[in-house]
């Protein structure tokens, strides 16, 4: 991408169209043909730092991979499309789908693993917790066992069944096993996931340590090692509580995997969601937490995917860095390499080269991700899987994914409205004005 602009310059010149400034900004192409004669910030930005001091904006500009969202690698626009080949019960809540892993492709098809849920009534909720019971969910992820589903073109599936269930109390899970996600290495494959051995919620938190089960091949059957293979941290530590999004990829030889936790308190106004970085040499571990944890200030399920020498990953929805895509060439320390709109929740992209001990990486382009509570109302909690395309890739250029604001419309921004309350400040902020004027 970052060549584009000069290439479709070449290409509108070949075919006799004008790509360069229009006629009339004379004093604009003049400088251009005169460079050294130029002692401001040039008109003509491309993606080569001037020789001359910057402001720390400016500065931090040329950072990125390409100085605007068009010729940075590292942006894309997302494209969603509806799945087919999924029921959800009418969308009345008993039937869930989320999390989904990363998609593989084996056997000539896509693979995709994902949190399943079919209870008999739609969840309680969180907060709700002590209403759950033996067969009454308490959040949407709770008495899930974990699917697959594969595919020949990415957008019909065709739903396979259990590939991971619950297995018996009290191994790890018996409750819940949830937000799985896949790894090949040494020909056989990984999934790891949570493991829940309460309802979600039942002690304050979403609180669960992290499993695993192995297969020699991605149809299974699948033997689970019944034991934590990424344990909660000690006690007052940021992961004592929760380790949630497992995703493990290769590097070094080794296996890195990236997880989040929720801490700080379970009340929505105080949780903080960061992500750390768990590193083994064997798949069932042990598995070493990186010292420098949490290596992500932001964002809230895991996506990531090989870029060059380096990793990428998403910053979805929490923390002062949300909706960003972030790089880390050490895989540890992350910087900011693009700010995006409508990211994908919980993304599990296509990575062809997640397994592949890269130093590479090429990007991706595609993937499944999932949105919550489609209908809206709450007492028919679910979620549902979508499609969503983009083009982080190196080897993909598509113009119409750079375009770099997708505007909401005007009944999106009027449903942000505000409360009840905040009308009652503003009226009295206004009230006291008014008096302080008389
Ligand atoms: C998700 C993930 C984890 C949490 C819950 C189910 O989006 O972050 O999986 O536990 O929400």
């Amino acid at each position: 991408m970052r060549h584009l602009f000069w290439a479709s310059a070449v290409m509108l010149s070949i075919l006799g169209m004008q790509c360069s400034p229009p006629a009339t900004n004379q004093k604009a192409e003049a400088s251009l043909t005169s460079e050294s004669t130029v002692k401001g910030f040039p008109f003509y930005m491309n993606n080569e730092r001037p020789d001359m001091p910057l402001s720390a904006a400016l500065e931090r500009n040329y950072s990125y991979e390409g100085t605007r969202p068009e010729t940075n690698e590292l942006y894309s626009q997302f494209k969603y499309t509806k799945l087919e080949g999924f029921d959800y019960n009418g969308g009345d809540g008993t039937i869930s789908r989320r999390d989904p892993s990363k998609i593989i492709f084996e056997n000539g098809k896509y693979y995709v693993y994902y949190t399943h849920r079919e209870t008999p009534v739609p969840p309680v909720g969180v907060r709700n917790a002590h209403l759950s019971t033996d067969v009454n969910p308490s959040a949407d992820w709770d008495l899930a066992d974990i699917y697959y589903a594969t595919s020949e073109d990415g957008f019909t599936w065709k739903e396979q069944g259990v590939a991971v269930p619950r297995p018996p109390k009290p191994a790890p899970g018996w409750r819940s096993v949830t937000t799985t996600d896949i790894l090949k290495f040494n020909g056989k494959f990984y999934l790891y996931y949570q493991a829940f051995s309460e309802a979600s919620g039942k002690s304050g938190g979403d609180n669960c340590p992290v499993a695993v089960s192995y297969a020699d091949s991605p149809d299974g059957p699948w033997t689970a090692a019944n034991k934590v293979v990424i344990p909660n941290g000690g006690e007052g530590e940021w992961d004592q509580y929760s380790i949630h999004d497992p995703y493990p990829m290769v590097h070094d030889g080794k296996i890195y995997l990236y997880y989040k936790s929720d801490f700080g308190g379970s009340d929505s106004t105080n949780t903080v969601r960061m992500h750390g970085l768990a590193i083994a040499d064997d798949p069932l571990g042990p598995f070493e937490k990186h010292p420098l944890n949490p290596v992500m200030n932001s964002g809230h399920e895991t996506t990531l995917f090989p870029y060059k020498k380096g990793v990428a990953a998403f910053a979805i929805r929490d923390g002062n860095e949300m909706n960003t895509i972030q790089y880390a060439e050490d895989w540890v320390n992350f910087e900011i390499a693009s700010c995006v709109q409508n990211i994908p929740d919980a993304a599990g992209p296509y990575v062809p080269d997640a397994f592949t001990n890269t130093t590479d990486g090429r990007g991706i382009t595609w993937g499944i991700s999932h949105y919550t509570v489609p209908g809206g109302n709450w007492k028919k909690n679910h979620a549902v899987l979508l499609r969503f395309d983009c083009d982080l890739s190196r080897d993909l250029h598509d113009p119409q994914m750079q375009k770099h604001y997708k505007r909401p419309s005007i009944n999106y921004l009027y449903q942000q409205k505000l409360s009840g309350q905040q009308m009652e400040r503003i009226k009295a902020q206004n009230e006291a004005l008014r008096a302080k004027s008389e």
